[in-house]
């Protein structure tokens, strides 16, 4: 916990203020000072989408910055990444609240050889939030646990996350097995990641590539009123 000092010194500063002092603690990996900035800002009516992405994922880009440049190594960047998980469970529930009837169903996870979960969860939280069903894979997945699963959860939409330049090749493998094995065009395939684009994802044969959370949504809706027009139209 932070102590009854810092809890002062937090809630006392202006919110533009209280952003940058939380784009500091989770550069230091602060996990309470983090969850204490994430209630203040929805304290002060902050919209929980607004918080996530000015005050976490923002935070995030200045550590990813560092640690491309040396100047952050693992153990700091994974204590970071706690901190910003620990902002994104309190939001979790905020960004997930809707009566909204399913949209469909989706299964995710970050391919073989990459533990990057951040990304992935995000875009996991914002699909359901939005109405979608999200069977999340984790990380390191092989072909065989997308296909798998895939299938036994009757899914609509296979996701998948890569966060390296080394691993994201591997999504073609995926999307290869799903060819060879005829079932390639029962799924709407999309991804994501920070080294991708729409290019790689064209490319490798996906659905479409998503830039990021928000655009997976709207990516996602698209492609299933798509499905059920096409359903629809016999
Ligand atoms: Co890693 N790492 N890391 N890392 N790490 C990067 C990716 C890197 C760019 C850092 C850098 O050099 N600047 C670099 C990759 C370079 C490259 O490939 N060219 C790198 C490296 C090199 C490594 C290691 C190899 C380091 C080492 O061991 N020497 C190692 C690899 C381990 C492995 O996977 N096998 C490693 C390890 C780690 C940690 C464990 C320390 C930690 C991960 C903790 C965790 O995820 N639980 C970590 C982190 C945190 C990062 C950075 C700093 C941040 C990633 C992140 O969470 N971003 C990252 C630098 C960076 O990206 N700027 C870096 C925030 C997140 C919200 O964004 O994941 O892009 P992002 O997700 C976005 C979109 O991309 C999109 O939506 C999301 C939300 O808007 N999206 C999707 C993502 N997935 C999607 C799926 C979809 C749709 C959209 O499906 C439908």
């Amino acid at each position: 916990m932070a102590d009854e000092e810092d809890d002062i010194i937090l809630s006392e500063l202006e919110t533009e203020e209280l952003v940058l002092q939380m784009h500091d603690d989770l550069y230091d990996g602060l996990r309470d000072e983090i969850e204490e900035g994430v209630n203040i800002l929805l304290e002060r009516g902050w919209a929980p989408y607004k918080v996530l992405t000015e005050a976490l994922v923002a935070g995030m880009t200045i550590v990813g910055n560092d640690f491309r440049d040396g100047i952050l190594f693992v153990p700091e960047v994974l204590l970071a990444a706690n901190a910003m998980k620990a902002g994104m469970s309190i939001l979790k529930p905020l960004l997930a609240e809707t009566g909204a009837p399913r949209m469909g169903k989706m299964v995710i996870g970050t391919v073989k050889g990459d533990i990057h979960d951040i990304g992935k969860n995000l875009v996991s939280m914002m699909m359901e939030g939005a109405g979608f069903e999200v069977v999340d894979l984790g990380i390191n997945n092989p072909v065989e646990k997308y296909i798998e699963a895939a299938q036994q959860e009757e899914a609509d939409i296979v996701g998948m996350s890569a966060l390296l330049t080394t691993t994201m090749p591997y999504m073609k493998v995926v999307i290869d097995a799903m060819v060879a094995q005829g079932i390639r065009d029962d799924y709407i395939v999309l991804v994501g990641g920070a080294p991708l684009n729409e290019e790689f994802g064209r490319a490798i044969g996906a659905d479409a590539y998503c830039r990021d959370a928000a655009v997976a949504v709207e990516t996602a809706k698209k492609f299933i009123a798509r499905k059920h027009n096409a359903i629809a139209a016999g």
